[in-house]
């Protein structure tokens, strides 16, 4: 009987489209399992073998998990919408929707080729307009939410306009970009237009000046990788930092909640790390300083309000509001061609280098303990977007300060004993005793931090702040290929976003999707599409053209998966009780960060307005490794090592493929492609096909029973803690047994079809029916083991007579190296070669080896 993997698989692959084998539906009387995996984004190069990992990965978990009765949802779609799909139409010339479409089919076609489980009938594409709906929808629901502090949750913003029109501003605690002042009677005093305003400083999803990567020459805003050294990557164009009205998602509001979530979820620590580190949450003080010969005060975020003795000057960000304001005429000039010269770098290179520079504001601050007049100064190390964009500067304890105190010749003052500041900041002071400092001389640190605080507060100069370092979303993109923001700037009303009835706001087709020359969407050239009736007051409006970012659409896509083609809700609220949490989500290692974090905000929003009924979306989320080129680099075109999969399926069948993916490595780590062990798993394949020839009737031997229950044990453990590779490992020694044994019984051969199944489920389908199991591998049961059973654990270790190897042998894995060492002897072959011989040593290396010399 041949193993024919070709037509085999084809007549698996027909048979579960045909009879929708993976579709599932939710099922009160089974437990679910919802397996994710990051969706691919659809481009022309198509997939090459390092795309399928992951998804192979979780295809035997999937299958696994049904075999063990779960009701499993494993779907797929795509990630269609953003900037690759627009570039490569333009290179191209042809229309990202035409591409678009020609891609995912390309992708299909070679995801079908690998036998996944994917129940297709919930495939989702984010460029789909019954798609966006709902990611335009989500938007609008930002767009007419706040966030209370009080309450920690979004609220819609009726309710705190209703607030203004009681109590003004007294008494709010919400999220903003900056704090407003006002009263009730100025709130109704205002006129609409001015109303929109003060509200979009409160709005979720809101209308922000932000700075960005600006290069005139392209006419566009470049994201911090497409600038290096001040230049656009494409071109050497200069960029400039320029202020930029910007659509926003206030992500910021929710930084605590994003912290906290990481307390209740299942993710590697690394994986916890990393949000931990991006949400940069910080506990300090804001402590107000007034300037001297003047009315005007200003606010400093600081982690060390202890050390305020220590504080020779402040330094401004150059960006800050207060730069205008404390400059005097003596210094505008120097100041004004310094800022000129900070607009061309990135913050990236800001935070990054180490070049100090900086200039006198011409003003001073006032120290509030000492007096002293301390000059204020204006550095680009101090960035605006973080605390209060304004510090004071301790030179003896922090390095940035001592290095600019140093070149500017300002005064460095020891306030924490300890080291010799002359020399070097002394930083590792979060202990230690205090000196030069006034009343707190003397004290710990420790104590000085709260004597201080208690200070501050008495004397209304400061409170306690925690900050966070997450920004907000930056979500507008001047390009084609996104979803339209729906919302229309009516000069009457402001911004007002179109009714739910009107969603989705389908993107026009155009002739031209090049970015324009002055910086707006290309969405921006067409009259008719903007020109448009104000959904509130029927008057002549514009639309908005920004599109939204690639990152939109996938924040929410696992649960369209749940009830992809409800056109009443993003998902009915019984699919999304049954389905959700995702209970594994797993994609590879790139640009994971921001993807979860952005997702996990957009989670807790729809949390936030009832929507969805849990509070973080992925119990559990892992990242799988990168297979690597022959060659061990990356696989890229460029480096043309790409290895196609299509070409794997077509050699060796895609059972060996996903076996051989599975077993090139552990699952987290990268591993090289290796065109030589692709021929062992097929070997195996071959042998385990073979094993048909060999069959007779009967029950598991005695002699092998140990070793089935074992095996059944760890293949299901091994599975379960994502090592295929192991669990393969185990699958290939129990057919070592079967062919040393010379034959294997039917009910072994079951089992061990089961157990191969997830990972080759054509092959093992195919021997099921030959065999005449009865019905299909899918529908069967994962085979049980019996504990008591698996107890006898043998070893196979090797005996060496003077470092040459002369017999292998099976001993129990506890076995003493007394009995180890008379079994080896008893070996035909090694009592051979001692024979007339003196032993003068022996050992025995547990679960390895007997060493024998003999003279
Ligand atoms: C005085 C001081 C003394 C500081 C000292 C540090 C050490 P994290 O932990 O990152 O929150 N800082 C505040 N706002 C800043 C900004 N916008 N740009 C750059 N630096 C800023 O660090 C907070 C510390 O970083 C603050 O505490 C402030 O310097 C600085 F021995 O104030 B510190
Ligand atoms: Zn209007």
């Amino acid at each position: 009987m041949e193993y024919n993997f070709r037509e085999i698989e084809k007549k698996w692959q027909a048979k579960w489209a045909a009879e929708k084998t993976y579709h599932v539906e939710p099922d009160a009387s089974k437990e679910k399992f919802y397996v994710l995996n990051m969706f691919p984004y659809p481009s022309g190069a198509g997939l090459h073998v390092g795309h399928p990992l992951g998804y192979i990965a979780s295809d035997i978990y999937a299958r696994y998990k049904r075999l063990k009765g779960f009701n499993v949802l494993n779907p797929m779609g795509y990630d269609a919408y953003g900037l690759p799909a627009e570039q490569y139409a333009i290179q191209t010339g042809q229309h990202p929707a035409v591409t678009t479409v020609k891609n995912i089919a390309r992708y299909r076609e070679q995801l079908d080729k690998i036998g996944f489980s994917f129940d297709w009938d919930r495939e989702v594409r984010t460029c789909d307009p019954q798609y966006y709906k709902w990611t335009q929808w989500a938007f609008q629901k930002m767009f007419g939410s706040f966030y209370s502090n009080t309450e920690a949750k979004a609220l819609p913003i009726e309710e705190l306009v209703r607030h203004f029109e009681t109590a003004g501003t007294a008494g709010l605690d919400v999220a903003q970009s900056e704090e407003l002042n006002f009263t009730a009677e100025d709130w109704k005093a205002m006129s609409d237009v001015e109303k929109q305003q003060v509200l979009m400083n409160y709005r979720i999803a809101y209308l922000g000046e932000t700075m960005v990567n600006w290069c005139p020459q392209l006419g566009t805003v470049l994201a911090n990788d497409e600038v290096v050294d001040g230049v656009s990557e494409r071109g050497g164009f200069p960029v400039v930092q320029k202020k930029m009205k910007q659509w926003c998602l206030r992500v910021s509001a929710y930084s605590q909640r994003l912290l906290d979530g990481l307390e209740t979820i299942d993710w590697t620590d690394s994986l916890k790390e990393t949000q931990r580190n991006w949400i940069g949450r910080s506990e300090g003080t804001e402590m107000q300083f007034s300037v001297k010969d003047s009315d005007l005060k200003f606010t400093i975020f600081t982690t060390r309000a202890d050390t305020i003795f220590g504080v020779t000057f402040m330094v401004l960000a150059p960006e800050s509001e207060l730069v205008g304001q404390l400059t005097t005429d003596a210094q505008r000039a120097e100041v004004e061609s310094y800022l000129e010269a900070t607009k061309k770098r990135t913050e990236r290179e800001r935070i990054a280098d180490r070049k100090v520079s900086g200039v006198f504001s011409g003003s001073y601050a006032v120290n509030p303990f000492t007096g002293d007049a301390i000059p204020v100064w204006i550095s680009d190390y101090v960035l605006a977007g973080y605390g209060t964009g304004a510090i004071m500067a301790v030179p003896a304890h922090d390095t940035r300060d001592w290095e600019f105190a140093k070149k500017f010749d300002l005064p460095i003052i020891e306030v924490v004993k300890g080291g010799d500041v002359t020399k070097e900041a002394f930083t590792d002071c979060a202990t230690g005793v205090m000196t030069n400092s006034g009343f707190l001389t003397g004290l710990s640190v420790e104590d000085a931090k709260v004597k201080i605080i208690e200070w501050l507060t008495e004397n209304g100069k400061g409170h306690k702040k925690v900050n966070y370092k997450l920004r907000d979303w930056v979500f507008s993109r001047q390009r084609y290929w996104g979803e339209p923001i729906p919302i229309v700037i009516c000069p009457k009303c402001g911004y007002v976003p179109l009714d739910e009835s009107e969603l989705p706001l389908r993107l026009p087709e155009v002739e031209s999707y090049e970015p324009t020359d002055n910086g707006e969407s290309p969405l921006a050239n067409l009259d008719a599409w903007v020109n448009c009736k104000c959904p509130h007051c029927g008057g002549d409006a514009k639309r908005e053209t920004d599109t939204m970012p690639q990152w939109a659409g996938s924040s929410w896509y696992f649960l369209r998966y749940c009830d992809p083609h409800n056109d009443e809700a993003l998902a009915s609220k019984e699919a999304l009780e049954y389905w959700t949490p995702v209970d594994w989500y797993n994609g590879g290692m790139e640009h994971t960060t921001l993807h979860l974090l952005y997702s996990r905000f957009w989670h807790k929003f729809l949390y936030d307005i009832g929507v969805v009924p849990t509070k973080e979306p992925y119990q559990k989320r892992t990242s799988h490794g990168m297979i690597l080129g022959e060659n061990g680099e990356k696989m890229s075109k460029s480096r043309g090592n790409v290895v196609n999969p299509d070409d794997i399926v077509n050699q060796y069948g895609a059972d060996t493929m996903r076996l051989y993916e599975m077993f090139i490595g552990d699952f987290e780590k990268a591993a090289p492609w290796n065109s030589d062990s692709i021929k062992g798993c097929k070997r195996f394949l071959d042998r385990s096909w073979g094993l048909q020839n060999i069959v007779t009737d009967g029950e598991y031997r005695p002699e092998l029973m140990a070793e089935m229950h074992r095996t059944i044990r760890k293949v299901g453990e091994d599975i379960d803690n994502l090592k295929a590779n192991t669990a393969i490992a185990a699958l290939m020694s129990l057919l070592n047994k079967f062919y040393d044994s010379g034959k294997v019984t039917r009910e072994e051969l079951k089992t061990f079809t089961l157990l191969l199944n997830p990972f080759a489920p054509h092959m093992t389908e195919e021997m099921w029916e030959t065999q005449g199991f009865g019905g299909v591998v899918t529908d069967q049961k994962w085979p049980e083991f019996d504990p008591d059973k698996c107890k006898e654990e043998t070893v196979e270790i090797a005996v060496q007579v003077n470092g040459k190897v002369k017999a292998r042998l099976n001993v129990d894995v506890n076995i003493d190296a007394a009995d180890a060492i008379a079994l080896a002897k008893a070996e035909e072959k090694v009592a051979a070669a001692m024979e007339g011989k003196t032993v003068v040593k022996e050992l025995y290396v547990k679960g390895r080896l007997v060493n024998l010399v003999v003279r």
